[in-house]
Order: structure tokens, then sequence, then C-alpha cells
């Protein structure tokens, strides 16, 4: 029989479920950080067939995917960040997993919408992504960064109507809202909110390379869609404590 709350006294709903996530952010960080450069690449036939989960970060040009990566592996430098636009032209794969043993894939892929990018340019871009969301058989998951204070962009929409068969198939689906330092916190609530609508049915952060935000929900999403069926083991479930 479940006790009743004492009045005045907040119960949490799961009491060890905030132990376990910071375990988990633990684990899912050790993971990331073994982050290394795998290969690189102007379109998908260049790209190496895996057998491995491979997970993408699409977004417009600065949204801060190559930052994104950069603070998740906790590297300075493995991705290209810069601030000027379409830094990142190539598709560019990074290995994860312990003892160099590769268990899954980060891919940083080049930014759309850039207005200073030739219009020839952004069509075979714009091709070479399509083919890539399409048809990489290994791709396990998709973070869409968008900057919440410009929103989805018309470019994010046809993104979402490119990938939408393949998210009915399984495809795991992350909106991650970037450079959250740049808004109140009322801001970031209202643009949390209005994502979890237009996400369609995807996971919805707010995350911010500069104040550590979301960096945990983040990197313990990564893991769990990269390893599926293992359920990582917490201290309280791996060795019990005496009862006193
Ligand atoms: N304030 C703030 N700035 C950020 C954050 N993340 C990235 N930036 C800045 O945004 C700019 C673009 O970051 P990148 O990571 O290069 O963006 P990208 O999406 O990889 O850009 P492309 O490679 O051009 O597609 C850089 O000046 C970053 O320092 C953040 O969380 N907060
Ligand atoms: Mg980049």
């Amino acid at each position: 029989m479940t006790q009743a709350p004492k009045p005045g006294i907040p119960v949490a709903a799961k009491p060890h479920s905030a132990a376990n996530l910071t375990d988990q952010a633990t684990v899912a960080s050790g993971w990331l950080h073994t982050a290394r450069f795998l290969t690189t690449a102007p379109q998908l036939q260049f790209l190496p067939a895996l057998d491995v989960p491979e997970i993408a970060f699409v977004g417009r040009s600065n949204a801060g995917k190559s930052t994104c990566i950069n603070t998740l592996t906790q590297q300075k430098q493995l991705a290209f960040a810069s601030k000027k636009p379409g830094r990142t032209q190539h598709i560019n794969l990074f290995a994860l997993g312990k003892q160099g043993i590769t268990d899954a894939v980060l891919a940083d892929l080049p930014g759309y919408g850039y207005a200073a990018v030739p219009k020839q340019d952004k069509i075979r871009w714009q091709q070479v992504m399509a083919n890539y969301l399409v048809t990489r058989e290994n791709l396990t998951a998709i973070v869409l960064m968008c900057d919440p204070r410009h929103g989805l962009t018309e470019l994010d929409e046809v993104l979402l109507e490119v990938v939408r068969p393949r998210i009915e198939e399984g495809l795991k689906f992350l909106v991650v809202l970037t450079k959250a330092d740049k808004l109140t916190r009322a801001e970031q609530t209202k643009a949390l909110s209005i994502m979890k609508l237009n996400a369609g049915g995807g996971e919805v952060c707010l995350f911010s390379a500069t104040k550590r935000q979301g960096i945990d929900e983040v990197s313990t999403l990564l893991w769990q869609w990269a390893h599926p069926t293992v359920a990582i083991e917490t201290p309280a479930e791996s060795a019990p404590t005496a009862i006193n």
C-alpha cells in the first residue's frame, strides 16, 4: 500500500528517477567523448556503407550543428564551427564507441538556407541532403537544429516532408532549440511548447552550448537511440544497498 504524502512536503513521482537520469547522462557523456573523425565526403555515394546506427545533425546554416557536436563530445575542434555561415560543406562522420570499437556514428551535415550561396550550389546541396536522408540505410536518428528566434524555416519544413515517411517507419527525431541563451526563461518555455506542437511526435529540447544547457538530455537520448537494447545499470540496480 502506498503512503499518502504528508501535507506541505513535495513528493517526487519516481523517487529514483533523478538519480537514474544523472547516471545515464554520465554513461552517455563518456561514450560521446570517444568521438573521433571517421571520414568526410561531398555526397552520399562517397560515404562508406556502415552497419552501426548513424545520427545526423541537420539544420539551417549557422544554427549551431558543429558547435553542438563539439559540446556533446567535449572536444573543441572535432567539427568545424564558425561565425561564417556555410563552414561545413561536406558530410563529416565521427565514430563513437569505447576501446576503439565503433558502435555508432554522428554525421555533421552542411547547413542550408544561407543567402550568399549561389543558387546552383543550393540546389545541388538540397539534392545531396535529400538523397542522404532518404536512402542512407543505417540512418537511425535525425537531430534538427533550430534557432528558436527564427522558428522552423521553409527549408526545415521541406526537410521534414522528405523524412516524414522514414519517421513513420521508426526513424528517431529530435528538434534541438539552439542558442537558448539568447532567450529569456519565458521565451524558452514558449518556444518549447510551440515546437512540441510542430515536431510531429518527435522529441524537443532546449540547448545552449555557451550556458551548457540541455547537454545531459540530448546526450542521454542519443545514447539510448544508439543502444536500444541496452539498459544503463545504475548503482542502485547493480549494487543493492544494505537495509538497516
Ligand atoms: N550564443 C550561442 N552561440 C552559439 C551556440 N551554438 C553555436 N553558436 C554560434 O553560432 C555560430 C555558428 O555555429 P556552427 O556550429 O558553426 O553552426 P553550423 O550549424 O555548424 O553552421 P554551418 O556549418 O554553416 O551549417 C558560431 O559563431 C557559434 O559560436 C549557442 O549555444 N549559443
Ligand atoms: Mg557546421
